[in-house]
């Protein structure tokens, strides 16, 4: 109130707003897309930022408050190592992810990261017992996991970004070849994150018209070969932008802050996330895998588990990906 009222005229006490607060953990292109998703959506009053690098985490802290003037206003906190700044968040975000080096195997690099995660997510579990996990750092489902293990959170409240993303990329090439706005496309990608994800063609509607089922009605031969080269450009289209590009960022920082809306707000709309996925869709109970599913979402996390129609095959492969995480896990020593 001192340094206000030299200009403001002082207004009779009133309490304090209840505040929103997101923490994003690592900074680098996708905790910044996302950092700068969410403050353009205007989706918290506080954004706490860390990152291992102190130098970068406050060059990219001080640029994003010189924008201040033209964003809704939200405090932007930062800190390398004190994970105090982070304490009372609703929603963590954790991108932070060592790269893989030059002949290095994928196993190993996973060990390296459940290193990393061990020094963060039990920091933001003390300072936010009730806040939500939202992992994004890769591989993201075996990542999700051992979140979960780390945190204590009940499953519920740790989800990982999973096929959000694939599930975008895949509306929008499917919009692309039908010459329809993605907005109106709604098709699934679930199961591991990436190069075995798998495309529920049934899913596929357009303004609520399922695709496959009227195009068979109308005895129109769907083009496979159009599907499989869709589903294949799906998988394929992030590759592509890193070798372009060197990384992949708005998509993913898009994906992550339509995340956090319908988390933080309550929206209980449907996403595919990567989640406790034992006893759905024959994946037995006694794998503790995360994989994506259609998910409702809202401020307790993961609400429910749609009730999708998966083929025998759709179902074989998610089974096979439960197998493989689940081996990968064991792997882990945690
Ligand atoms: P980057 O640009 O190398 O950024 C990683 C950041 O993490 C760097 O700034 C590091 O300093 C920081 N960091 C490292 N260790 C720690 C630590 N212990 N604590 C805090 N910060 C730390 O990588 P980029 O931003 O491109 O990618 C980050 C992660 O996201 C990687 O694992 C990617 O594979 C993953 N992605 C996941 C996607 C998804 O859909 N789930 C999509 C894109 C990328």
């Amino acid at each position: 109130a001192s340094s206000s009222s030299s200009t403001l005229l002082p207004s009779s006490s009133v309490a304090a707003p209840r505040t929103t607060k997101i923490t994003v953990v690592g900074v680098g292109n996708v905790g910044m897309a996302i950092a700068q998703t969410i403050l353009t959506q205007d989706l918290c009053d506080a954004l706490s930022l860390l990152d291992a690098n102190p130098d970068k985490l406050r060059g990219e802290m001080l640029d994003l408050q010189h924008a201040a003037a033209f964003l809704p206003r939200t405090k932007i906190l930062s800190s390398s190592s004190d994970y105090s700044i982070t304490a009372h968040s609703d929603l963590c975000i954790v991108t932070a992810g060592a790269r893989q080096l030059v002949g290095e195997s994928r196993l190993n690099l996973v060990q390296r990261n459940v290193e990393m995660f061990k020094n963060i997510v039990p920091q933001l579990a003390r300072w936010s017992p009730d806040a939500l996990l939202l992992v994004v750092s890769n591989p993201v489902d075996v990542l999700t996991y051992v979140a979960w293990k780390l945190s204590g959170f009940p499953a519920a409240r740790v989800i990982g970004s999973g096929t959000n993303l694939d599930s975008s990329r895949f509306r929008f090439l499917l919009a692309d070849h039908l010459e329809v706005n993605a907005q109106d496309v709604q098709a699934y990608m679930v199961g591991e994150h990436g190069d075995s994800s798998v495309a529920l063609w049934s899913s596929i509607t357009v303004a609520g018209v399922p695709v496959l089922s009227s195009l068979e009605k109308n005895q129109i031969a769907y083009e496979e070969e159009a599907l499989e080269r869709i589903r294949k450009a799906v998988v394929e289209s992030a590759y592509e932008v890193i070798r372009l590009k060197g990384y992949t960022s708005w998509a993913i920082g898009y994906s992550a802050a339509s995340l956090a809306r319908t988390l933080l707000r309550d929206q209980r709309s449907i996403h595919p996330v990567s989640l406790l996925a034992r006893g759905f869709y024959g994946i037995p109970d006694d794998k503790e895998v995360f994989l994506s599913l259609p998910a409702q979402l809202g401020r307790g996390g993961v609400l429910g588990v749609t009730n999708v129609h998966l083929t025998e095959e759709e179902a074989r492969c998610l089974q096979q990906s439960a197998d493989t995480l689940w081996e990968i896990q064991q792997q882990l020593g945690l």
